[in-house]
């Protein structure tokens, strides 16, 4: 959700309160075949799968679309109980930032992988919004496999937006911060805050990191995206605050006509970076991954990134005037148009990639910035759309020529001809949308059929729950002339943009279990032989397996009050969706949930001497309800000899002290610098 002026409020205010007070939508505005439009049969699927941002929930959520029925939800930045993500041992790490572990953050832009800038299926980036990180989830498990903090920066926002081939991904700061951040007053903002722009390997599994920084004045940084066709090898990213105001910002980063979106010849930059122009600058940052064969997360922390001051550079950043606290930079298919969405402008101001081209080559500039030149705006403006609406945001593209842009404040998405800028169409929408999502709708090859526009406010759209109302999605049709709506569905989170693609690229490709062959958990159980329980000092390691419809062991004796208990549950099943779980009276850190074929661990610590009885929390079979065990814990120094009882073999295992794996947690706490 973007900020915006006191101006700017009131007029909101307003609009919120005529919009609040109308009936929902009369009948007429949904024509008589929308509902056959959406419905998908039993047993049918949908056409796309649609990734929704989560906003404050820091997950991601995924739809079908046209039904708009929800069918996961994805975690990423914060814990999730369905999943056990982020609670477990294998999968803690994924939370590890410099800053500790952080359970919650706030996730607003779902971007797909690319390859000659057509969404390819391989992967889901996402950003963490309030300490900046990015997310890399892998869409034949549809699970985040990759996390990246990202130092230098605070807020980021412009992000996870990719390149053609997703050579990289960027994350801009949003606030400017002194760099190094260091304590300063705030009021000398001018001297010493700045901004960064990051260009982020991504395309390899396991190895994303910082390629570059971008060093920039100290404005706020808002959205990205990638040039492709005659702006290939261009990145666009969207300014607000260059009045550089560090209080009262909603009056007082209001004032300029024009702010600036920053034009980034990153292939520039890559070179400037190759032949040695960035400065080693010293920086502290996770990388979280989690290996697909063992299904363990490990931290390791970066030490330093390569800066890239402008100055170093020639040519590589150029400021486009643009009116007016733009908040999104769109590129159309053909990468000619730069779109900027000026929340405050009267018009939606279009750049040509041809006419930029044309000024530097001529030296249009208006001064500069920091040794920044400043294009001038009757240089590279290729045209403005008048009386759009009002409150400009986001604009997606439906690949036939036309751009749909959403208005906040006119709480409409409005259809205009890329070229003629002629305005075709309005589709009211109920209320205040933010992104908006055309399936490829930002990339070279949009499928130009559905559009979903994303609202802020939803009052009398659905039964109400309280103080806090369902959030809200738009399904249109967009394939004939005029948008028809054909649906509302409530949505998780704040929903902030989303990406879709055809269900086909990548539904068979799913994985159905994980191997129990490849499984490389130090600490897998393969078969109930092999189940065990050790004790090394305070800690004791429970090997146990999961299977229809039993725990092995499932009697274990000999803890002791204080023990750190460590249950390494491995699920053997290697059948499609037979999940189990494992939860124990008392156990403070929840439950697990076992996918067939992984090994997951919990860390217990039991308080008080007792009998506590586990069971499988996931319905599994039809004696699911007998899937049960006890834990004796006794008295500290009780002395209970150490027993669990599975196979002869792993009873002669019982009370071993040595080769003892290391625990998840120590091997993540040793992981060293890179
Ligand atoms: Cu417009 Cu964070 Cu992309 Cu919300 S942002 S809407
Ligand atoms: Cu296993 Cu229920």
């Amino acid at each position: 959700m973007w900020r915006s002026s006191v101006r700017l409020w009131s007029v909101l205010a307003v609009a919120v309160a005529a919009v609040g007070c109308k009936p929902p939508a009369p009948a007429e505005l949904v024509s008589g075949d929308a509902a056959k439009a959406v419905y998908v049969a039993p047993g049918q699927y949908d056409e796309f799968y649609a990734f929704l941002s989560g906003g404050f929930s820091g997950q991601v959520t995924v739809y079908a679309l046209p039904s708009g029925r929800l069918l996961k939800t994805i975690p990423v930045f914060s814990q999730f109980p369905e999943t056990g993500y982020g609670y477990n041992e294998e999968t803690k790490p994924m939370l590890e930032t410099t800053f500790g572990m952080i359970p919650w953050d706030d996730t607003h832009h779902a971007e797909l992988s690319q390859t000659d800038a057509v969404p390819d299926g391989r992967w889901l980036f996402i950003n963490g919004n309030n300490t900046p990180r990015v997310a890399r989830i892998d869409l034949t498990r549809f699970e985040t496999e990759e996390i990246l903090q990202i130092p230098n920066a605070a807020g980021g926002h412009a992000s996870p937006f990719t390149t053609g081939n997703s050579e990289y991904i960027v994350s801009a700061t949003r606030f400017s911060v002194p760099i190094p951040n260091v304590d300063v007053p705030i009021a000398s903002f001018k001297e010493n805050f700045k901004g960064t722009l990051s260009f982020i390997k991504a395309d390899v599994p396991g190895k994303m990191d910082i390629a570059f920084q971008l060093l920039m004045p100290g404005y706020n940084y808002d959205l990205g995206h990638a040039g492709k066709g005659p702006s290939d090898g261009w990145f666009f990213f969207t300014t607000y605050n260059t009045e550089q105001a560090y209080t009262k910002l909603e009056l007082n980063a209001s004032k300029n006509d024009k702010d600036y979106i920053a034009a980034v010849n990153w292939k520039l930059a890559e070179q400037c970076v190759k032949d040695g122009k960035a400065k080693a600058f010293p920086s502290r940052y996770a990388h979280n991954y989690l290996d697909p064969d063992s299904r363990m997360a490990k931290v390791e922390y970066g030490t330093s990134v390569k800066m890239l001051e402008p100055a170093a550079c020639p040519g590589v950043v150029y400021l486009l005037p643009t009116p007016k606290s733009p908040h999104g930079v769109d590129i159309d298919p053909t990468g000619e148009y730069i779109v900027g969405g000026g929340k405050l402008a009267t018009v939606i101001p279009v750049h040509s990639a041809t006419k930029i081209k044309a000024a530097i080559a001529a030296k249009a500039f208006d001064g500069d910035i920091g040794g920044i030149p400043v294009l001038k705006y009757e240089a590279t403006i290729g045209g403005e759309v008048q009386k759009p609406g009002l409150g400009p945001l986001h604009t997606e593209f439906d690949g036939k020529g036309n751009a749909y842009t959403t208005m906040f404040i006119s709480s409409e998405v409005v259809k205009w001809k890329l070229g003629t800028w002629e305005v075709l169409d309005r589709a009211p929408t109920y209320y205040s949308p933010g992104h908006l999502m055309i399936p490829g709708g930002d990339s070279k090859k949009p499928w130009g059929k559905y559009l979903l526009a994303m609202n802020k406010i939803t009052k009398d759209r659905y039964l109400p729950t309280g103080g806090e109302l369902a959030q809200s999605a738009q399904l249109f049709d967009i394939s004939g002339d005029k948008m028809k709506l054909l649906l509302d569905f409530p949505t998780q989170g704040e929903p902030h943009y989303a990406q879709a693609l055809p269900a086909s690229m990548i539904k068979d490709k799913q994985i159905k279990f994980f191997s129990l062959a490849k499984n490389t958990n130090p600490w897998v159980t393969r078969s109930e032989a092999e189940g065990s329980i050790e004790r090394k000092g305070k800690a004791v390691h429970v090997k146990m397996i999961a299977i229809r419809s039993h725990f092995a062991p499932d009697n274990l004796e000999g803890v002791e009050v204080g023990d750190s208990v460590y249950f390494h549950l491995t699920n053997v099943e290697q059948d499609w969706d037979i999940l189990h779980g494992f939860a124990v009276l008392g156990m403070t850190n929840a439950e697990l949930i076992l996918q067939p074929g992984e090994t997951r661990t919990l860390l217990w610590v039991p308080r008080s001497p007792g009998v506590y009885p586990f069971y499988c929390t996931d319905f599994c079979s039809a004696l699911h309800q007998e899937m049960q065990g006890y834990v004796r814990v006794s008295a500290p120094g009780a002395h209970v000899p150490l027993t669990a009882n599975t196979s002869a073999k792993a009873k002669t295992q019982v009370g071993r002290l040595n080769a003892v794996p290391a625990t998840p947690e120590h091997q993540h706490g040793a992981a060293g610098g890179r």
